[in-house]
């Protein structure tokens, strides 16, 4: 990949791991939560590690931003894998039920333990544990049926560790998004950059545009991607696949029609109606 080294680690993220390390053995549950335009990416390499022996579900959110066939077939890949993952759009609360009724169950085997260890019940903890900008904070709202923490489009905006108390017995705790602290996973590292889950500061917009267009061209064939080249060439004025053969020049001709020649305001303009779902339901990711 001839694109510039990609790495994103802020001061708050470093200092919120280390937060978490001092919590991390008092928690019961880690609600893990992935986006589903890249539920590979999004996987932390030190998961197992946090997890280590508690509860755990897996949750991916942003549901509503690929094709319901794609999520299909995301499914059977996961169940092949023994993982059953629960699938949510925490902006408009699609899902939620099935994530509060997993966490009340995770709450009755946790009760009975430590009741059959002679121990007194208290409230379970939960972590919502995931890369930044995936939803965790969004998705607390939904569980918590009010707006208990900020939840905004960009990386980076829950710095602190802030517990939250719901009726259920369950006390969820909102985390600053984790990653780590090297990106050694340079194709894992573009993704996040094009689904905004990491800062902007972090790459060049223009080659991660050229890169993005690249993806788009080699996802055309598959179905579970669910790329309509005609949808992103009408939006343009410009055919889409004559960027398949060479990703500059077309940034070069969307740009003279767009922005008056700004190849890097066109690149930006580009990737921001990616993730404003502009250009359809796009995978970036599909199972192989
Ligand atoms: N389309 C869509 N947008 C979502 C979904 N969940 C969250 N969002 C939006 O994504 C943005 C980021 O959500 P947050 O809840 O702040 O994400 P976060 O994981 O807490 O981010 P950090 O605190 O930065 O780690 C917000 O603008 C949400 O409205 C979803 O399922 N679908
Ligand atoms: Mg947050």
């Amino acid at each position: 990949m001839d694109i510039p080294k990609i790495q994103w680690y802020p001061g708050h993220i470093a200092k919120a791991e280390k937060k978490l390390s001092e919590v991390i053995n008092r928690v019961d549950l880690v609600i893990e939560v992935r986006d589903a335009r890249i539920p590979l990416s999004t996987g932390h390499p030190h998961l197992d590690k946090w997890i280590n022996n508690k509860k755990h579900i897996l949750v991916i959110n942003r549901s509503d931003m690929i094709s319901p066939k794609t999520i299909t077939s995301w499914n059977k890949w996961f169940y092949s894998k023994n993982q059953y993952p629960l699938w949510c759009d925490a902006k408009r609360g699609v899902g939620i039920n099935e994530i509060c009724q997993s966490a009340k169950e995770s709450r009755f085997s946790i009760d009975n333990r430590r009741i059959s260890r002679g121990m007194r019940i208290r409230p379970i903890r939960a972590l919502t544990l995931g890369f930044p900008n995936v939803g965790k904070s969004a998705l607390i709202n939904r569980i918590a049926k009010k707006r208990v923490v900020d939840s905004a489009r960009k990386a980076g905006v829950t710095r602190n560790l802030r517990w939250i108390k719901l009726e259920s017995g369950i006390d969820l705790l909102d985390a600053p998004g984790v990653i780590p602290p090297n990106l050694e996973d340079q194709k894992a590292a573009l993704h996040l950059a094009l689904c905004d889950d990491i800062g902007e500061a972090a790459y060049e917009i223009e080659s991660v545009a050229i890169e993005f267009i690249k993806i788009i061209s080699t996802l055309n064939n598959d179905k579970n991607a669910n790329i309509s080249v005609k949808q992103i060439s009408n939006r343009y004025g410009v055919d889409i696949k004559k960027g398949f053969e060479c990703p500059s020049d077309w940034i070069n001709e969307a740009a003279s029609k767009h922005t008056s020649g700004d190849t890097r305001r066109m690149s930006h303009k580009l990737l921001e109606d990616y993730r404003n779902q502009m250009l359809g339901k796009i995978s970036l990711e599909v199972p192989q």
